[in-house]
């Protein structure tokens, strides 16, 4: 639905503060190292900043636990500097998105100091807080998403408390109007200092099912289908909608783990006043087997097809997509995705070309644009994410996995693989920090930095300047139809955008070898086909009667 918002013509820059630029040597990114990179952001072209966690936390899950909403980490800087920040945005024309992560706070919270105090205490209901099973068991069987059980046993008053993640991020009773109350409030301070809008964090768990319910009768199972878009979660966000987010200019996205195209339409769409639009996990679940994500199998070209095509027809003239194949949670997209060997350059321009080519709002992710890769690191003990740590204990633990089987899918899926530090140069640690890293950096550092990709005039980086440039100057790549063509091509994905008129045809080959088809008949007939951009240096303009393209050849062309 087109409604030519802020967020709809501009592109995101997600910034994972701790692993961006340190200013002080301490090893860990701050506010001072984001401020002496904003001309870097402006040359990439990028008009909206989503800016990670960098409230007050104990960084049990590296700013995704919160202990006070209002006041900026102490590691990260001051509020001074946090100011500093949004004046050397707005001054450039980026826009300060940030973090909402209201599904829990951290255990270290004052909210939740009080909560755990007594069963009277007014904070009580600020959390969801159940007695045990008359065997001692958990008050339902869910797991969390970090593994184990979802509830935390707390002797002072004898009860459990539920958190779906890690222990210290104990969830907020959503059902209780007073902290809903205190969630808005929060969301207005920011507001009212400037900001253009909130990423919120799995806003679609904040509605629990009536009663908690079991997930069937094993002693621990994934107890989704009971707090992922729950009963109440539309009232939630319309009333959110109403009490502050319709009071100012303001973008929201809503994180929203196994939400479908047909809830999304209904999430985004503008008549509604919930959200703008929503992250799905859809693609993101095509390389994981039964039970999820660690069980790694190959993905295939015709289910990225085929998820492409729901949300891009589900969405249309209805709400609207958020596009990323990256994230702080997320392995790096051309390890993942593309070939981060033989062809990374070409595979990396080829996915950005996927991304910025469809209908909604491309989403980079720090690094993505200028292809950083995965990383293998020597040791488990060299891993930081509690998630990793987490999932190789039960993995060598109660699944029987061999050390190498569980290390094999953390080198493919461990979310540290997007954390490793920004490569800024071939300096010293990558000239991310002075001092030591709190997460190494990778040792590719001196053939991939954005000083390189500055300097490089044919660079990943300044790909995506001319993708980011061809979107303000072409409202089709922003607001056109979709429509797939070759569907059942193993190597190529082909598709056109038509917009008032114009029909863009866009051809990848997602393949390391050579790709070639005949266009289908149902493109609009004569004319010529003009190209408009491609990855390999001397585009080899399509011919009607067949397409012949380089390995992870992107080329996009003007149907004249
Ligand atoms: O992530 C929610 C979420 O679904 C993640 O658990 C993600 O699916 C998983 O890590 C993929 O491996 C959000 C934040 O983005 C994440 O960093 C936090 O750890 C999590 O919520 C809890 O706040």
């Amino acid at each position: 639905m087109r409604t030519g918002a802020f967020w709809q013509e501009n592109v995101v820059y997600q910034i994972y503060p701790r692993s961006f630029q340190d200013s002080n040597g301490d090893g860990v990114g701050d506010l001072r190292g984001i401020i002496g990179r904003l001309d870097y952001l402006r040359t990439l072209g990028v008009g909206i900043v989503w800016l990670s966690p960098v409230y007050e936390s104990p960084n049990d899950d590296n700013g995704y636990d919160i202990s006070d909403y209002e006041a900026i980490m102490e590691q990260f800087g001051t509020m001074a500097d946090w100011e500093e920040l949004l004046a050397g945005l707005h001054v450039r024309g980026i826009k300060l998105v940030m973090d909402l992560v209201v599904n829990h706070s951290s255990d270290e919270h004052r909210w939740f100091g009080e909560s755990r105090k007594s069963k009277d205490n007014p904070y009580r209901d600020y959390y969801i807080w159940r007695p045990g099973k008359p065997d001692g068991r958990e008050p339902n069987n869910w797991t969390s998403f970090f593994g184990g059980s979802a509830w935390q046993y707390d002797e002072a008053t004898d009860e459990f408390y539920l958190h779906l993640f890690s222990k210290k991020q104990p969830d907020l009773n959503w059902d209780n109007p007073k902290l809903r109350r205190e969630v808005y409030d929060m969301m207005k301070f920011w507001l009212d200092k400037g900001i253009d809008g909130f990423r919120m964090d799995v806003i679609n768990c904040i509605s629990k099912a009536d009663g908690l319910p079991s997930a069937g009768e094993d002693r621990y199972a994934w107890g989704g289908d009971f707090f992922l878009c729950g009963p109440r979660l539309e009232e939630y966000l319309k009333e959110m909608n109403e009490q502050v987010l319709s009071r100012y200019d303001a973008m929201t996205v809503g994180e929203m783990p196994g939400v479908t195209p047909e809830q999304a339409a209904a999430y985004t769409d503008p008549a509604n006043k919930e959200v703008n639009m929503v992250f799905q996990f859809e693609t993101m679940d095509i390389d994981s087997g039964e039970g999820g994500k660690w069980n790694v199998k190959p993905w295939k070209l015709a289910d990225l097809k085929a998820v492409t095509g729901k949300w891009q027809n589900g969405l249309n003239g209805r709400g609207w997509n958020s596009l990323y194949l990256n994230n702080h949670d997320q392995p790096r997209m051309v390890s993942r995705f593309g070939n981060d060997t033989v062809y990374r350059k070409e595979s990396a321009k080829l996915l950005a070309t996927f991304l910025h080519t469809q209908q909604g709002t491309p989403y980079i992710y720090q690094g993505e644009e200028i292809g950083m890769t995965n990383i293998r690191l020597p040791k488990l003990e060299d891993y930081r994410d509690i998630e990793t740590l987490n999932f190789y204990r039960d993995a060598t633990g109660q699944w029987g996995w061999t050390h190498e089987r569980a290390m094999e899918a953390i080198y493919a899926k461990g979310r540290d693989n997007a954390r490793t530090p920004m490569q800024w140069d071939a300096g010293p640690q990558a000239g991310f920090t002075t001092g030591r890293p709190w997460l190494p950096v990778n040792p590719n550092y001196p053939e991939i930095n954005a000083e390189e990709a500055l300097r490089d005039p044919d660079s990943i980086f300044h790909y995506y300047r001319t993708l980011i440039a061809l979107r303000k100057q072409h409202p089709i790549l922003i607001y056109g139809d979709y429509r797939i063509l070759l569907e059942e091509h193993e190597q190529i994905y082909a598709y056109t955008r038509s917009w008032q008129g114009e029909t863009w045809l866009v051809l990848l080959n997602f393949s390391d070898g050579a790709a070639s088809a005949k266009l289908p008949p149902e493109l609009p007939a004569g004319g010529e086909l003009e190209p408009i951009v491609c990855n390999y240096p001397d585009s080899d303009a399509a011919r009607r009667e067949d397409v012949r393209l380089r390995p992870y050849e992107a080329l996009v062309l003007k149907l004249a």
